[in-house]
């Protein structure tokens, strides 16, 4: 498929944060483009096998900002900020985190993919459509034209944005969830897995179901 990969024209090795699920799918994107990675940081050494234990975040520093590329390998789960808290402890440290996008990713030309963002394997970005820092557009998930998708924001595999949908801040898409045209959904709200959301939603509220007509207030984000 056509994308545009970033990755593949970066010349330096990638730390990436975080061993776990999200870990390793993040290193199978940087090897299928052809990237280096030099190792992980993570609070205990024993789950990742795809390049070298290199300790806590601290380790990390080791390395100058101009030496390396970071890559957070933590996914974002309703109720967790702890990948937003990396992506800016290391982004204000003075490290570079580029986009990545999945050599079998489709992103349009016209679309924007900002950094610390991640387009995984058979995902679709279309036309006109703006992805902002840190997000994850996870494995086979359509984002359709014209949408704007917030930073933080999780869209789950398999989910479909249709054209022009808005999400917030934090937002996160359950797998198979579909968004109709025009919807907006507000900050720091999830759309549970499967749901249908035909109309828009406000912040901080969880939506499920069928038609999504049952709605509940979030308890808080942290
Ligand atoms: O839904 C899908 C397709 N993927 C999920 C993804 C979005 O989120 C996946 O199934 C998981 O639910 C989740 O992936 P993640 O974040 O990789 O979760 P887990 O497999 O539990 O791994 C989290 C890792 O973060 C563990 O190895 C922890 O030790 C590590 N960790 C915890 N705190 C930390 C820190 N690592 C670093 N570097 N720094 C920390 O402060």
């Amino acid at each position: 498929m056509n994308s545009i990969n970033p990755q593949s024209n970066l010349a330096r090795p990638f730390v990436i944060v975080g061993g776990g699920g999200h870990a390793n799918v993040v290193a199978d994107l940087l090897l299928a483009s052809n990237c280096s990675i030099l190792g992980y940081a993570d609070v205990s050494g024993s789950r990742a096998n795809f390049a070298p234990y290199l300790g806590n975040d601290q380790k990390v520093y080791q390395f100058a900002t101009s030496e390396i590329y970071i890559a957070i390998g933590i996914g974002s789960l309703p109720g967790h900020n702890l990948r937003k808290r990396l992506f800016e402890k290391f982004l204000s440290s003075g490290y570079s985190i580029p986009p990545l996008i999945h050599p079998s990713a489709y992103v349009a030309r016209t679309a924007k993919v900002a950094d610390g963002a991640q387009i995984m394997a058979g995902a679709v970005v279309q036309a006109n459509t703006e992805i902002e820092r840190n997000v994850i557009i996870n494995t086979g998930a359509s984002i359709d034209h014209d949408c704007y998708v917030a930073q933080n924001c999780h869209i789950s595999p398999r989910a479909t944005l249709c054209g022009s949908v808005r999400l917030m801040e934090s937002t996160h898409i359950g797998v198979n969830a579909a968004i109709l045209q025009n919807i907006t959904v507000g900050s720091s709200s999830v759309i549970g897995a499967g749901a249908i959301v035909r109309r828009s939603v406000g912040n901080d509220t969880i939506v499920y179901g069928f038609d999504s007509t049952k709605t509940t207030k979030k308890l808080n984000n942290d």
